[in-house]
């Protein structure tokens, strides 16, 4: 595909795509569509309070969270402007099940309309996430969704902060585009994002300590202990509550994310889910020369057996998320021993 100058608009960007592989034709058209809702979501944030409460209550989704208005306008929203495109099967974080739409279109979308949605009310960047994969012909609406995160074409999301970035990949690199308010339309900041191996910065809720497994203690612990640990180098933390801001930092400038597994009950396989947080998320760090696993497996060869199944996520810097998996492989400094304080350490009882 041709390199495009930073300016290019997103229709032109999508056929580029199509013009270098016609099968990405439909695809291209989903996210032409989810773009589209996008900028409509972007306004209805941008207003804040002005434009009601939010952030208020609602119904429990999925996740057990209770719904708020924009979690709502937001799964309205994207959901009408996928039924206008070729999107047969939806599942998204805030439908129990999966929607059918189009019956006999080639693609299925997972999405979460809204993530971030606890940061509606303080003004905190949000943001829609999306995977696209082919249909999986047949009786059962999940089958599209039973498959690897290899099976991707496209996958991507929309940060609504200072300014609303979207974050596609069509497997061809991670591309970056900011919405133009003038003009009404997402134009092309950057063609080929690319994540330094290595990296000095790392986010993760460090509230949920005592619940972690011991190598993703040791790890953190490590980072904490700086020049003067066998890390040998000092490391800044960042945690913004909010994925889709922490995963455009570290596209941006490097660094690890971390949603790991822990102990407290319904938190085994972490927080964020596979099929329409995770996976995504993989696709854009993999294509951006980063890593992405459950902390040992590559994200994009698991397979969700449920459409809002969990999975802990370790991405971001190739340099740091191997380092991960070394403190799982119970690799020095010996995972979940701290040296330099036997059992206890920094962040244990
Ligand atoms: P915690 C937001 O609700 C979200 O799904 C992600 O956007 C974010 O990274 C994570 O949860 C924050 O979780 O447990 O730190 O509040």
């Amino acid at each position: 595909m041709a390199d495009l100058a930073v300016g290019t608009p997103l229709d032109v960007y999508l056929a580029q795509v199509t013009q270098a592989d016609a099968g990405l034709h439909d695809t291209a058209a989903v996210v032409a569509a989810i773009a589209e809702a996008a900028i409509g979501i972007s306004a209805v944030i941008g207003r804040g309070a002005l434009g009601g409460d939010l952030a208020a209550s609602g119904e429990q989704n999925s996740d057990g969270d209770v719904q708020k208005a924009l979690d709502v306008i937001a799964h309205e929203r994207v959901t009408e402007a996928l039924r206008g495109a070729p999107v047969a099967t939806v599942a998204s974080e805030e439908a129990e099940g999966v929607m059918v739409l189009n019956a006999a279109a080639p693609l299925a979308v997972a999405i979460d309309p809204l993530d971030g949605s606890s940061n509606i009310g303080v003004n905190m960047a949000v943001g829609t996430v999306f995977g696209i994969r082919p249909v999986v012909a047949g009786e059962d609406v999940e089958a599209s969704f039973r498959t690897p995160g290899t099976t991707q074409l496209a996958a991507g999301f929309v940060s609504y902060g200072p300014a609303t970035a979207l974050i596609v990949t069509f497997g061809q690199g991670t591309q970056s585009f900011v919405l133009d308010r003038d003009q009404g339309k997402f134009r092309l900041t950057a063609a080929a994002m690319k994540i330094p191996a290595a990296a000095k910065e790392y986010a993760v809720n460090a509230s949920n300590a005592r619940f972690w497994d011991p190598p993703v203690k040791a790890f953190v612990e490590d980072c904490l202990r700086g020049t003067e640990g066998p890390r040998d180098k000092d490391f800044n933390m960042r945690w913004l509550g909010s994925m889709v801001a922490d995963i455009q930092r570290v596209l941006t400038r490097g660094g690890v994310f971390l949603y790991p597994g822990d102990s407290r009950k319904g938190y085994a396989r972490g927080r964020l889910r596979l099929l329409y947080e995770v996976a995504p998320v993989a696709m854009l760090i993999e294509q951006a020369g980063g890593a992405a696993t459950d902390g040992q497996e590559r994200i994009l060869d698991m397979v969700a057996a449920g459409i809002h199944e969990r999975a802990p996520l370790v991405c971001g810097s190739t340099d740091e998320v191997a380092c991960v998996s070394t403190y799982y492989a119970g690799g020095k400094p010996d995972a979940g021993r701290s040296p330099l304080f036997g059992q206890r350490g920094l962040m244990r009882p």
